[in-house]
């Protein structure tokens, strides 16, 4: 078959020729039931049956991969698509550089595999689990649409690590499959594995923050997965990575429409101090203060994703050529890194230093590093359309051991400048640098829904152009259908 190519004829879409793959094939249909039951249960309440725009993969190639179409989400068609096979790729680094890549488990690296595919796959359905609640308050169609676009594709994400696991694991791989159906997110006995992925979303703002910083750690991850020597991993977050990308764009846009409408009404009522809070929450739109703080949490939660800055897991993963760096074949080193040393940033009596740690265990630092310099870029995308506006206002990354619960700074409380503070004085001043509970109920209070076509909730702008080039007044989900 050719892989470019989506193959509808089976009940799983896919790229992968299932059709002669009878074993997986099987394995996968016998997961899909529980799959749709977890769906049905988890996935976003109350829109089921509503018909929403969404687009499908019909293909794999970048330049015409996507079709739209009306859907009801429990019909949405699941698929497992890789990226094409390079018959000539390599393993790019770590102790088997220059070997052919693997088109099988390597033996030795089994469990060590394993683990990075259920992380991986236990984010995916986490995401959906912590917004199922999000389409009751959707300040628009459009918005609505974006959010069930999001979610069913992590749901794909799902499958695609499902795949993985019933194809390459076996017994393991199929039991591992069960668990991810079976974790909840925030559960108790049971949550997902990673920290973020158990925290609420309650509000619309959360979800844009969660799509802007979270999924940017799901892009650095995949990108670093994609450089695996085990080709079907590659392949499989290659493609994964096409539908991140729009992920990141609702984030961007999302909270860069809310900057905007906070600007345009404070530059429309005469507000020129972006501190005087009560005036603009007046507006009914969201002080920009309110949005750093929201900005902190979700860029300090995010940051815990990548663990610790210092990491033996993260050097066997390297070595073992399974976890490269963010663009590993465009660095000019020899991607080995046994001799290097990278600088990270660590506690030395009591002070914030950069200090030279071996490269190897490094590297969750280094990929932390990138993220954050391209989470940057986006922040200041942002204070662009602030500045554009006219009101003087900056929005700053916090320092990265502002906030932390996972590696070199989860002992110590620091101010978003990296001051080093007391945990009498952080009980103090915390509510200056989070969203205090009042925060919180200030934004629930602003989430009514809005679902005439065309029409948006006051807190947030219209988008510049709508999905698939649609006019503004699309129904972009028929949500009574
Ligand atoms: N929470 O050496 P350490 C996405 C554990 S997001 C809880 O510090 P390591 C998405 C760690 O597992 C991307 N536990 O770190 C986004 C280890 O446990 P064991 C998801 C944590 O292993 C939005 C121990 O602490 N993909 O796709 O080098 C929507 C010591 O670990 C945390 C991946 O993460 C935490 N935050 O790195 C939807 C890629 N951090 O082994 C989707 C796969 C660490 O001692 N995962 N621990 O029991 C990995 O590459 C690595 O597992 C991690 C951790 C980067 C997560």
């Amino acid at each position: 078959m050719n892989v470019m190519n989506v193959d509808y004829t089976t009940k799983i879409p896919n790229n992968v020729n299932l059709a002669e793959d009878r074993q997986v094939l099987k394995a996968l249909e016998g997961w899909h039931p529980g799959y749709l039951d977890w769906w049905n249960d988890m996935g976003p309440e109350g829109f089921q049956e509503s018909l929403v725009y969404l687009r499908t993969a019909i293909s794999v190639d970048p330049k015409g991969w996507a079709k739209f179409d009306y859907v009801r989400m429990p019909e949405y068609r699941w698929g497992v698509l890789l990226a094409p096979q390079d018959e000539a790729r390599l393993v790019n680094f770590g102790q088997h550089k220059g070997e052919k890549a693997w088109q099988e488990v390597p033996g030795e690296y089994r469990a060590m595999l394993r683990r990075l595919v259920v992380i991986q796959g236990d984010t995916e359905p986490a995401s959906v689990e912590q917004q199922r609640h999000l389409g009751k308050t959707a300040p628009s169609l459009y918005d609505m649409r974006n959010l069930f676009q999001v979610n069913v594709e992590e749901g794909r994400h799902l499958w695609a690590m499902v795949y993985l696991l019933q194809k390459y694991f076996g017994r393991d791989g199929r039991e591992e499959a069960d668990d991810l159906l079976r974790r909840r997110s925030g559960d108790e006995d049971s949550p997902r594995m990673l920290g973020a992925f158990n925290e609420a979303t309650p509000d619309w703002l959360s979800f844009f923050m969660f799509t802007f910083f979270t999924d940017r750690d799901g892009k650095m991850q995949l990108e670093s997965l994609a450089q695996s020597g085990f080709d079907p991993l590659s392949r499989t977050t290659r493609f994964m990575l096409t539908e991140e990308a729009h992920h990141m764009f609702v984030g961007e846009t999302g909270v860069g429409r809310v900057l905007q409408r906070t600007c345009e009404a404070m530059k429309a009522a005469g507000i020129e101090d972006p501190n005087d809070i009560e005036k603009v929450r007046a507006l009914g739109v969201i002080d920009l203060p309110t949005m750093q703080k929201k900005m902190n949490l979700h860029y300090s939660l995010s940051l815990d994703l990548f663990g610790s800055e210092v990491s033996t897991n993260a050097a066997n993963f390297y070595n073992a050529g399974l976890k490269g760096r963010f663009q590993e074949t465009k660095i000019e080193d020899d991607h080995r890194l046994t001799d290097d040393i990278y600088q990270v940033l660590k506690m030395v009596d009591g002070e914030i230093k950069l200090v030279d740690e071996p490269a190897l265990t490094a590297l969750n630092m280094r990929l932390r590093d990138d993220y954050t310099a391209d989470c940057a870029k986006g922040v200041e995308r942002w204070n662009k359309i602030i500045e554009k506006a006219g009101v003087n206002f900056r929005l700053e990354l916090p320092h990265t051991a502002f906030h932390r619960q996972i590696g070199e700074f989860a002992n110590v409380q620091a101010t978003p400048k990296g001051i080093i503070v007391s945990d009498a004085e952080w009980a103090r001043i915390r509510n200056d640098y989070l969203p205090s509970t009042a925060d919180g109920d200030f934004i629930s209070s602003l989430m009514t829904p809005v679902s005439e076509p065309g029409k948006f909730a006051n807190w947030i702008s219209p988008p510049k152009v709508g999905i698939d080039n649609k006019p503004g007044d699309f129904e972009y989900v028929k949500i009574a259908a």
